[in-house]
């Protein structure tokens, strides 16, 4: 039996949305769903007691961190990431491509890999296919990806076609070297830039090497909505059915919407912690900034009816906009309870809609309620 399966159980009738399950060595949890980001092997703030209670199945952890700092050998002694960090749900690990590349002016990209400097103590590092793969195998991370470039926007036509070409090489490279490991199931990243030719042929070329899962890698980089929804769709379309999609580095809520809409299974971001940390709660309606005076006297929790730790137990929005002035760690947990599980439950929402075959009015719906800040 292959280490990661995936059980589609209804796709929706008017859009391309889909509900699932995903089945690893470390569980099973539905999908469409959103993966809490451990970079460096914790949620910031969120034990991974409080991660099982607010629904989390999936958490995602960064082989560019890890692999610096504590290095991969120290992990490997622990017993693996699940272990190190006691979290027995199921783990993805990003590459380091993407880390590496937003490097700017520390790398360099030959055909072999990529030499940087490490952002800790300036030291020269190197990462390629074949030593993503030996970390990635180290950790024991159950979702493995490949090792790719995350091409900048905007990219002339020529430097995306060769990077495109490039990881695709890697690609082909990651899958021999994992192909001893049983336990872990490697995801392709299809690549492309904002160009559909390359897009579709990046898709085609990857899709023939029947890994797994895929992910779409190179979006939300900075180009508008339209063009990132228009090179999303067009994309998803040709990765294969029977595998689960995975839209990497998205987590705002609209951006949600719109990639379940276009079948993406599963997605990532760091825009829920990182918000909370600036103090911001999100809600139904749109971000509340903790910090503004109109919360002063708002005895009420951050969202009426939410289920997390923060709202059940009654703590108000005038005490964590107190706690936030004051720089008080427990307001930002706080707000980080309470964001991951508001993502935790939209996504819940938007399986149950797809699953009743409500989703295009749960789509319209959000849409009208939610304003963008
Ligand atoms: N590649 C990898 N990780 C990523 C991305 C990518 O393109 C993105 C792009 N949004 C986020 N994280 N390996
Ligand atoms: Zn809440």
């Amino acid at each position: 039996m292959a280490a990661i399966t995936y059980e589609l159980l209804r796709r929706d009738e008017t859009t391309g949305a889909r509900a699932g399950i995903i089945h690893t060595p470390h569980g099973s949890f539905p999908t469409p769903i959103f993966m809490p980001v451990g970079t460096q092997a914790s949620v910031k703030g969120v034990s991974p007691d409080e991660l099982r209670d607010l629904g989390a199945g999936i958490i995602l952890s960064n082989t560019y961190h890890l692999f610096l700092r504590p290095g991969m050998e120290l992990v490997r002694e622990a017993g693996g990431l699940h272990r190190f960090m006691h979290w027995d749900g199921a783990i993805l690990t990003d590459s380091g491509g993407f880390q590496v590349f937003s490097l700017g002016d520390l790398r360099k990209i030959t055909e072999d890999g990529a030499t940087f400097r490490s952002h800790i103590d300036g030291s020269k590092k190197f990462l390629s296919p074949e030593v993503s793969m030996q970390v990635q195998r180290c950790l024991g991370s159950d979702i493995v990806m490949a090792f790719d470039e995350c091409i900048p926007y905007p990219a002339d036509y020529a430097y995306a076609k060769a990077s495109t070409e490039r990881t695709q090489r890697w690609l082909v490279r990651c899958r021999k070297a994992m192909a001893e490991a049983e336990d872990q199931g490697l995801f392709g990243i299809v690549q492309g830039g904002m160009y559909h030719d390359l897009r579709a042929w990046h898709a085609a070329e990857a899709a023939a090497l029947d890994l797994p899962g895929y992910a779409i890698g190179g979006l939300s980089v900075g180009e508008p909505h339209a063009l990132m929804e228009e090179i999303l769709s067009s994309t998803a379309e040709l990765l294969p059915a029977d595998k689960p999609r995975y839209l990497m580095g998205v987590g705002t809520p609209d951006y949600l919407l719109t990639g379940v809409r276009h079948g993406i299974d599963m997605f990532d971001c760091v825009f829920p912690t990182r918000v909370a940390r600036n103090g911001m709660a999100m809600t139904w309606t749109g971000r509340l900034v903790m910090k503004n005076a109109v919360h002063t006297h708002e005895h009420t929790v951050l969202s009426e009816g939410c289920g997390c730790y923060a709202c059940r137990s009654g703590y108000t929005r005038a005490y964590i906009r107190h706690l936030v002035r004051a720089q008080e760690i427990f307001g930002l947990r706080l707000l980080s309870l309470h964001n991951l599980y508001f993502l935790q439950e939209f996504m819940q929402r938007m399986r149950e809609a797809i699953l009743a075959g409500t989703f295009l009015s749960f789509y319209q719906d959000f849409m009208n309620h939610y304003h963008k800040k």
